[in-house]
């Protein structure tokens, strides 16, 4: 096996064509409009709503604000139940509203929250659940639904991995209270850095519009302690001329996902996600789980040996965000309380899946985890 001359990295950006964006950058530049809800702020979210079939969306600069404006929108406070197996900026959210994070163990079948585990974690405070449909897989909605109505706990759901995933027909970001989107360089619909909250009425798009923008609900009148994250023009217009591409870049994910699929599936000791039922994927990572007995070797020296073949997979959720410093001395963060987190955390690697990947490149990602004992 030869080594790669150039670094595959776990993503790459995609981009439009530089003359596709000109224009828009042009018109930016005639109207000086650059930010505070600008006319392409405005078609991106008309555009986004139609296209995810949603109700009503609020972009942002970034995924991480739109979760910290998600609990502030709907007055969340106390205790909320959550997911180790994620990435940190779940968790830091609630720690940005003071709120204590309630680690609850996974399901082993796609690493989202397991609902049989949520009932034992709620006390008193907890208010809330915030799952993740971790790489754009649903979790388990209509059981989480049953226990959040039950409790009478609200739901938010961490929809970053899930741009454009549908479940049973409609967007996935109609479930639960609220859901946020990331639409990060890393992300399959990007601009630059950006995100959204997804609600169902429009006096919540209201306060979530009000908190975003330090909550002025008018030239003068402030109704909450609000911050700017705001997203601006640039991206915005970023964001219109991206989704005109989204679709082509979905068709590519997935050929590449198949062929990694089919090239992956013998090999003792590697596991794949099955495919998830009822649901139209965006293919936005693609996980393998390293059994160290039955494949000989262990994760850490897998993707070691990948790295010496210049190829730059992730461990994606590793170490587990309960792991960190600043959660690790909560009770719930005791790894007895999260064993499949645990395992699924020290066996992942994410393989680099993007569009411009090639069919060589996805050859040569294979035969190195084939022959890498
Ligand atoms: N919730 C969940 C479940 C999330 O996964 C995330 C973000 C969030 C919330 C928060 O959303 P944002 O606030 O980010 O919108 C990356 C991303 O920074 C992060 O957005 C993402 N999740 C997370 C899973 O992955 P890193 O630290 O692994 O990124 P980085 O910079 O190492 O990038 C990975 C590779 O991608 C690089 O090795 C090269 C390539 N790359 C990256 C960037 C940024 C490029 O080629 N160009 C680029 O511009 O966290």
């Amino acid at each position: 096996m030869k080594k790669l001359n150039n670094p595959i990295y776990v993503t790459q950006p995609s981009l439009p064509e530089l003359e596709e964006f000109i224009p828009y950058l042009q018109q930016i530049w005639n109207n000086k409009i650059l930010t505070n809800n600008g006319p392409f702020h405005q078609q991106l979210e008309k555009e986004l709503a139609e296209f995810l079939g949603v109700p009503f969306i609020s972009l942002f600069a970034n995924g991480t604000l739109a979760l910290v404006t998600a609990l502030q929108a709907l007055r969340i406070t106390g205790e909320v139940i959550t997911t180790p197996y994620s990435f940190v900026a779940t968790t830091h959210s609630l720690w940005w509203n003071n709120i204590k994070p309630l680690f609850v163990d996974i399901e082993p079948e796609f690493g989202n929250i397991d609902p049989e585990k949520i009932e034992a974690a709620i006390t008193p405070k907890t208010t809330a659940i915030l799952p993740v449909h971790v790489y754009g897989n649903p979790c388990k909605i209509e059981r989480i639904q049953e226990i959040a109505d039950i409790y009478g706990l609200k739901v938010i759901y961490d929809a970053a991995h899930c741009f454009g995933v549908n479940y049973k027909n409609q967007g996935i970001c109609n479930f639960g209270d609220l859901s946020i989107l990331s639409f990060h360089a890393t992300k399959v619909f990007n601009t630059m850095e950006g995100g959204a909250i997804v609600c169902h009425d429009e006096a919540t798009k209201k306060r979530i519009d009000y908190l975003k923008n330090f909550g002025f609900a008018g030239e003068t009148s402030v109704m909450a302690p609000g911050i700017n994250s705001k997203m601006n023009e640039m991206q915005a217009a970023l964001g219109l001329v991206q989704l005109k591409h989204y679709q082509e870049n979905i068709t590519k994910r997935k050929a590449i996902v198949d062929s990694y699929r089919e090239k992956l599936a013998n090999i003792q000791g590697i596991t794949m996600l099955p495919l998830p039922e009822s649901t139209d994927s965006n293919h936005s990572y693609f996980p393998i789980f390293v059994d160290e007995i039955a494949y000989g070797m262990g994760r850490d020296q897998l993707y070691e040996k990948l790295k010496q073949n210049n190829i730059f997979a992730r461990r994606y959720f590793y170490p587990l965000i309960s792991e960190f410093p600043m959660y690790k001395g909560l009770d719930s963060a005791n790894t007895a309380n999260l064993p499949v987190a645990e395992k699924l955390a020290n066996q992942v690697i994410c393989l680099p899946l993007y569009p411009q990947l090639s069919i060589g490149h996805i050859a040569n990602i294979s035969d190195i985890i084939n022959n890498a004992k």
